[in-house]
């Protein structure tokens, strides 16, 4: 079959809803596209681990501390399931490090931000986690099949994450003037850059157009960040929590809240590499690197040992 006629029944499958599986014939866009998405989410996952980490020696009771632990493990989960979903399109996991390692691949950028007390764990589970569940919701119904599968799991835990934070921000409002102040700070500081997590405006957006006909993004940076804003609004009433944007109103004729400038330049700058944290995440990431290389030198001897058994007859 001529590329046009195969690209044509590749669309039609996407358009019939047929998920796409690794065997399938696809566009090398298709696969690159996916390749771009999927690692980096994968990449978000493992760096996001760090904000967070930051604070398990240091939370305020063993109850909050089993919480962040299993939290930060359910992280490193999804960050393994995405990187088998991106082996599946013909890219291996070491080439992935290497990206990430070197500075060469994207992660989100919300994850360069420090985490300077305690609220700021719940404000990461409340706003970060309520804006990951909002993009990666639809994400199960991606057209590509091991992706949309990981994604099930991946949003069933991390409802529980959002949870959790609500949680911990609920105590925090219910306590002392100083409790509710360290909520109230770290909400001011992680609110815009959690809107920024849904990426650039529509008009900006040069992958949104083809990710959409191939549905692999079901709505637009826009419309995503949009619907987090009208369901935090009403989060933030129930907390007693204000929302930093005084411009944030709603509309009746729209049905939505209208709400405030985002600052692109900030934005671009953290994604660039020259956010609070960038510099200190990558270093944290290659030393975990260079620090687990004899974890991996011992598995690969222990899986070609046992390898070597079994051709023997030795084991099973
Ligand atoms: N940070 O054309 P666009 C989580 C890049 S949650 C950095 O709109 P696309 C977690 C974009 O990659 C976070 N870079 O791109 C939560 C592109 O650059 P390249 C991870 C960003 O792909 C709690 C350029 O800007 N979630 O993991 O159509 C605890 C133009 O953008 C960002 C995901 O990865 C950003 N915020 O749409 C622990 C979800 N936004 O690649 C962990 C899956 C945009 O062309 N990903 N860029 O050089 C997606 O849904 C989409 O990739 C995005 C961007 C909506 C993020």
């Amino acid at each position: 079959m001529k590329e046009a006629d195969l690209e044509q029944k590749f669309q039609d499958k996407i358009d019939a809803e047929i998920r796409i599986e690794p065997r399938d014939w696809m566009p090398e866009k298709y696969r690159k596209t996916l390749i771009r998405q999927i690692s980096q989410h994968a990449h978000s996952e493992i760096v996001g681990m760090l904000p967070e980490g930051n604070w398990i020696s240091r939370a305020p009771s063993l109850k909050r501390k089993v919480g962040l632990i299993a939290k930060v493990q359910d992280e490193a989960g999804h960050g393994l399931y995405l990187y088998s979903a991106a082996e599946t399109l013909g890219i291996d996991r070491d080439t992935m490090f290497q990206q990430l390692n070197s500075g060469k691949a994207k992660y989100s950028s919300i994850f360069n931000y420090p985490t300077i007390t305690w609220a700021d764990i719940g404000a990461i589970g409340w706003l970060v986690d309520g804006a990951a569940i909002m993009n990666q919701v639809p994400l199960c119904r991606c057209s590509y099949g091991p992706y949309a599968r990981a994604m099930v799991r991946v949003c069933k835990e991390e409802s529980f994450h959002q949870r959790q934070g609500f949680e911990i921000l609920m105590t925090l409002m219910n306590g002392s003037q100083e409790q509710k102040d360290m909520a109230q700070n770290a909400i001011d500081r992680w609110w815009w850059p959690s809107m920024m997590m849904f990426g650039p405006t529509d008009d900006d957006s040069p992958n949104t157009v083809q990710s959409m006909k191939w549905k692999i993004k079901r709505y637009t940076n826009d419309e995503l960040r949009q619907k987090f804003v009208d369901v935090c609004v009403d989060q933030a009433k129930v907390l007693g929590i204000t929302l930093p944007d005084p411009d944030l109103k709603w509309n009746e004729e729209r049905g939505h809240y209208d709400f405030g400038k985002i600052n692109w330049d900030e934005f671009w700058n953290v994604v660039k590499g020259n956010g609070p944290c960038n510099k200190q995440r990558l270093k944290t990431r290659n030393e975990a690197y260079d620090n687990g290389k004899w974890v991996r030198e011992a598995a690969m001897a222990y899986s070609e040992k046992r390898a070597a058994r079994k051709a023997a007859g030795k084991v099973a």
